[in-house]
């Protein structure tokens, strides 16, 4: 029979290829070769796949497959290649190696469609973990839920089950040379395991648990086959409903101390993870739900580490399996320090720049972090974390991609990779597209150039920049089905466009934070007061080359001083020519597309929103480099100027909403009230272009009006009504437990242990029952309120405006993503109260509806003025001198 097939394949003309693999070939290279012989008999190649003992004397084209360690030119995952008349010989040092021996001959039989194997080839990666990840997360909160509360079941993630599509992403992972699979999640173990002293703590049902049982053995075999680790990831203190509801306790309070409890059931529920998943590693994220950095230590040494030994222990293991610490919202360093002498196999990872992708040039306090967790020795990872100024439209600059590998390389001393999707993280596996056929496209469809990118430089950063041109070239030219000028041109495209965001949102933007969605634009209140929003300290001096905002570059020229570093009319400028740059390629190519006819069209019409937006935001830079002009020089004909300049840009941006009207479905893919810039994105809404054009036709109408009021006060004709500011009434709650209260006013003091009374306050404030406070005790154990409220209420608190370590720090959603749940992310009033000796503070609105409520606040010295049922207009009180903001043109 065997020898009745070889007679007709040879009689069908094939080249018969030979595969050799080694008697003990372990899984990894017989999946190595597995694919080779596909992708061979794919190519229209008989392939015979043998094994070194039965080979015998084999004749005609050969590949002989052999994985050696002992090797000394070979480095881990490295391989080498070597051919010498029919005979190829490839070796692997490990199975990864040989995988990737593999793949770079299925590489070749692919891009050259012939069998002229490379001579002499040796290649190792440069980075030791290549590898992306996959949120179980959603675009919105489950009813119930909080931030990041996600039980793994079919009806949230029905994508979670099917083993196709697993097989295809993980595929796609290793054509990548990526080795590692992370999935993100807050708090996966109650969907994964069943703790003995914590039955209840379970929250999928019993025919749940077992398909998540069985998919994730699935996950973690299939990636194993490939060389993959997989990786869970979970946020702290994070616990599941059903354990919560048991205590009558809450699922995450940032605020709460550390209880035994608690730390009881994360430990046991890390420890049966382990025991039950041996060869999935551990993301651990110290935060959000968790305040001090004194809390993460000991969470992490008495909590954490002792879970995983436990599991070990029970599995009679004594190796370490590696654990990973992310940087975000803790001091990892010293995590890393007091945690080095428990466990050795420890990790760090830390955000590249930050929540968006801003330049290859990261510099100050976020790079310094880079530096002093790759400085420990221990393994450090670049995380590209969510890319929320490139949502949602493609991105794939290879040169950009090879410059920031470089960067990570060079200026972080990192040495692995994680990569996040490219947009719409929260609503994997969807991109935002809206297509034709009312389906929705996948990210791994879509997207295959940012996971090729990214996988091609944490492999090899340092490749010589030409030969980078041939090879996307080809890459694009194969995709697309053109021609070598064609591929050029949409190269070129992806180049251009590739800088136009992250130049926009490093010069001008509020925060790198998903608090802003950059590419649905920015207000004008917001470009000429951008400090009003709450820059994200560090954001500026991190994110991007040395340069100034647009404000200082005003105040800059009026005080005739040098400009310094990289400028903002100078970007708006690039940008545009980049756009220009970007719709002229991808035009040009148009017309020689042989392949993906679909998806070309999608990607020409994301180059020409590039180019709407940058146009619109351009004038619109323009327009606010006016109005700073009269905030200076008082010259009406400054704000008549900025009249046109607006409009113009409204043209663009109308041009913008027809372009996405019908190609997306939203722009960000985080659709709650954690979204802040250039508005609130709450309940789901503003997420479009056609939303947000309303609100930019009425900042334009506003700024109208405003502007014929200033010039009717010139004339003398308008009269200038002067508001008097009422104070807030105080609503009636009935408060727990012994507080003791004061009516608000100068002279009364706040803190029993501070000397200092009120020398100062914002009118609205005055006469509100305030509480008094021991400032000491705040620090220590925080401060608790616990009231009940017949109708809807609002508590305010003040926050002092320093970062000293005794004031409780005001909500900051870029490190918390629960800091809107009460809506009180945005300070009411600024600069609002003064105490003798202390730094002013900004007053905060913490929601309520009616009912009873207990609200933990930060350690730390903070005020708390009591309630009130009156909206309050948010301002600057002023009391730190009344700066004159022209934010207020546009209200
Ligand atoms: C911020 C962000 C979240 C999440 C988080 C993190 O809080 O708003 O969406 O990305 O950081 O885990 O880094």
């Amino acid at each position: 029979m065997l020898g009745a097939c070889v007679f007709l394949l040879c009689a069908c003309g094939k080249t018969t290829v030979n595969i050799i693999t080694p008697p003990d070939a372990s899984v990894r290279a017989q999946f190595g070769a597995e694919q080779l012989k596909t992708t061979l008999e794919e190519a229209g190649y008989n392939v015979r796949m043998h094994t070194a003992a039965s080979a015998g004397k084999v004749k005609g084209k050969t590949i002989f497959i052999h994985q050696k360690n002992d090797e000394a030119n070979l480095k881990k995952e490295g391989f080498s290649i070597k051919t010498t008349g029919e005979l190829t010989e490839l070796t692997g040092f490990d199975g990864n190696g040989v995988i990737y021996a593999c793949r770079e001959l299925i590489d070749h039989v692919n891009g050259n469609k012939n069998l002229d194997f490379p001579k002499q080839v040796t290649d190792a990666p440069e980075m030791v973990l290549r590898g992306a990840c996959v949120g179980l997360q959603k675009t919105t909160y489950l009813p119930g839920h909080n931030v990041y509360e996600y039980p793994y079941t079919p009806e949230n993630f029905p994508w979670f089950y099917d083993k196709e599509q697993w097989i295809k992403y993980l595929d796609m992972l290793v054509e990548n040379r990526m080795n590692t699979l992370y999935l993100w999640n807050g708090h996966p173990f109650a969907s994964l395991v069943k703790l003995k002293e914590y039955p209840f703590a379970l929250e999928v049902d019993e025919a749940t648990f077992k398909k998540n049982e069985e998919i994730f053995s699935f996950l973690t075999k299939e990636a194993d086959k490939r060389g993959i680790f997989v990786i869970q990831m979970f946020y702290n203190i994070l616990l599941s409903k059903p354990f919560a509801d048991h205590y009558g306790l809450k699922t995450q309070d940032r605020n709460r101390p550390i209880t035994p409890l608690i730390s009881d059931y994360t430990r046991k529920s890390v420890a049966a993870f382990i025991e039950k998943y041996p060869n999935v590693g551990l993301l651990v994220c110290l935060g959000e739900a968790m305040d001090t950095y004194e809390d993460d230590v000991e969470w992490f040494t008495k909590t954490i580490i002792p879970g995983v030994k436990d599991g070990l222990k029970a599995l009679g293991r004594t190796d370490e399996p590696p654990v990973l610490l992310r940087a975000h919202d803790t001091d990892c360093k010293r995590v890393m320090d007091a945690a080095l002498p428990l466990y050795k196999n420890l990790y760090t990872m830390h955000k590249y720049n930050g929540e968006s992708l801003t330049t290859y040039e990261p510099r100050g306090p976020w790079s310094q972090i880079h530096k002093d967790l790759s400085s420990l020795g221990s393994i450090h990872i670049s995380n590209v974390h969510i890319l929320a100024n490139l949502e949602p439209f493609r991105w794939g600059s290879p040169d950009f991609t090879q410059k920031a590998v470089q960067a990570m390389h060079d200026v972080h001393g990192a040495n692995a990779l994680h990569l996040y999707p490219q947009a719409s993280y929260w609503d994997w596996p969807y991109t935002a597209d809206k297509l034709k056929d009312g389906k929705r496209q996948y990210q791994l469809d879509r997207d295959w150039i940012w996971y090729k990118v990214w996988g091609r430089y944490a492999w090899n950063c340092r490749r010589d920049r030409a030969d980078e041109v041939d090879y996307w070239k080809k890459e694009l030219g194969e995709y697309y089905g053109a021609d070598s000028n064609t591929a050029a041109n949409i190269l070129e495209a992806y180049e251009q466009s590739g800088e136009i965001a992250p130049k926009l949102l490093r010069r001008f933007g509020i925060t790198e934070g998903n608090r802003q969605t950059l590419l649905l634009g920015m207000f004008m209140s917001q470009l000429v007061n951008p400090y009003k929003y709450t820059i994200y300290p560090g954001f500026y001096e991190s994110c991007g080359p040395e340069g100034e905002k647009l404000i200082e570059f005003v105040e800059k020229e009026w005080k005739k001083q040098p400009h310094v570093g990289e400028l903002p009319l100078d970007i708006v400028a690039q940008v545009i020519e980049h756009g220009d740059k970007a719709i002229a390629a991808i035009d040009r190519a148009a017309a020689s597309i042989g392949k993906n006819k679909d998806e070309f069209d999608r990607l020409r019409n994301d180059m020409h929103c590039y180019r709407e937006f940058a146009y619109a935001f351009n004038l619109k830079v323009k327009a606010a480099k006016l109005v700073l002009d009269y905030q200076w020089g008082k010259d009406m004909a400054n704000l008549d100027a900025a009249v046109p300049l607006m409009e113009q840009s409204l043209e663009h941006y109308r041009k913008l909403v027809s372009l996405t009207k019908d190609a997306y479905y939203y722009a960000n893919s985080m659709q709650t009230a954690q979204r802040r810039i250039p508005i609130g994105g709450d309940d789901g809404k503003n997420k479009t272009w056609e939303e947000l054009l309303v609100h930019y036709e009425k900042e334009l109408t506003n700024f109208k009006a405003n502007l014929a009021m200033l010039k009717d006060r010139a004339n003398g004709k308008g009269v200038a009504t002067v508001k008097t500011i009422q104070a807030l009434p105080a609503a009636n709650v009935k408060l727990a437990g012994a507080t003791s209260l004061v009516k608000l006013d100068k002279g009364v003091r706040l803190f029993s242990n501070v000397p200092g009374a009120v020398e100062d306050l914002a009118p609205e404030l005055v006469g509100l029952q305030a509480f008094t406070f021991n400032g000491d005790k705040q620090r220590e154990v925080g401060t608790t309120i616990e009231f009940e409220a017949k109708e809807p209420v609002k508590l305010l608190v003040g926050y002092f405006r320093d970062d000293q370590k005794k004031y409780a720090k005001a909500p900051k959603l870029e490190t918390d993503a629960a800091a809107n749940e009460y809506g009180q992310a945005e300070a009411k009033l600024t600069n609002a109260i003064r105490i003798d000796g202390m730094p002013l503070a900004d007053v905060h609105a913490y929601h309520f509806p009616a009912g009873k409520h207990k609200l933990l606040l930060p350690k730390g010295y903070l005020m708390v003025f009591g309630f009130t049922s009156a909206d309050i207009t948010p301002r600057n009180a002023a009391l730190a001198g009344a700066e004159e903001t022209m934010d207020w043109l546009f209200y």
